[in-house]
């Protein structure tokens, strides 16, 4: 709806219709809002894309979002037109308001401990972001502390014996630790020494990876690991390039 194209400070809200469908304020680099982007492109529910500058946000954001902080997703169906915050909150939501392809496990128990497993994963966010912002040389330790958290999703896969940790198809916790997955793929471009996944220590999360890829909803909001550097190594530099796919969009067309 803003064309792909991040809306700044001082521009006028999207005029969007009034057709009742969601409303997604994200960016298109934000792991965070991928998350949403997955389950709603997985369940293939309908939704209004509005992409947000996040250096220089819109005044009208924090009508959307308190915190000032993507993904938001405002429900215009709903009395009041609220919106909802936080990755989290929004996935589980729609899998419970959009039942038809589910991704949560029903059994209680079974669901538990998969949000467990997305709540144990926050270590190894915290550990790329250090190499992803600072380098091998910037974050000691933090190439071992991936590996480490890793390890837990490595034996979790060899114990439930299928390839997604959802079973047969991505689940819940697929979609939730995706983004930084994808991520991963990045650090060959942003590390001095060519980084590749260990294949003996992590030989069924890379199965994984690779069915992950070509997953339809993965698919739908997939970057290349090169295309994630060169973002993380403008926003390293405080220049965050968030309109890049769109003008590369507008050379392609004039080279036509
Ligand atoms: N816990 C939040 C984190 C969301 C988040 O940190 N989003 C970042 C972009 S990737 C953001 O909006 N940053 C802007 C800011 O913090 O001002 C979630 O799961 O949705």
């Amino acid at each position: 709806m803003s064309n792909g194209k991040h809306l700044s400070k001082g521009s006028k809200r999207p005029e969007l219709p009034d057709d009742g469908v969601l409303r997604l304020y994200s960016m298109r680099f934000c792991p965070y809002a991928q998350r949403a982007h997955l389950v709603l492109n997985a369940k293939g529910i309908p939704y209004h894309t509005i992409f947000i500058n996040l250096t220089e946000k819109p005044e009208w954001l924090t009508e959307y979002s308190p915190l000032g902080k993507v993904p938001a997703l405002q429900l215009p169906n709903e009395e009041g037109k609220p919106a909802l915050i936080e990755s989290l909150i929004i996935a589980e939501y729609l899998d419970e308001k959009y039942p038809d392809v589910p991704l949560l496990p029903k059994d209680p128990l079974k669901k538990a401990l998969d949000k467990i497993l997305i709540e144990r994963f926050n270590p190894v966010i915290t550990a790329m972001y250090k190499v992803f912002l600072g380098g091998s040389e910037g974050a000691p330790g933090a190439l071992t502390e991936i590996s480490k958290g890793l390890d837990i999703f490595e034996k979790e896969l060899i114990t439930r014996g299928t390839p997604y940790f959802g079973g047969e198809k991505p689940g819940m916790l697929d979609y939730m630790i995706w983004p930084w997955c994808e991520r991963s793929a990045m650090l060959k471009y942003l590390l001095p020494d060519k980084y590749e996944m260990d294949k003996e220590r992590f030989g069924k999360l890379i199965q994984w990876r690779d069915l992950m890829i070509n997953d339809a909803a993965v698919k739908s909001w997939y970057l290349d690991g090169e295309t994630h550097a060169k973002f993380m190594k403008a926003r390293r530099d405080n220049t965050h390039d968030y309109d890049m796919l769109v003008v590369s969009e507008a050379k392609r067309q004039r080279t036509c």
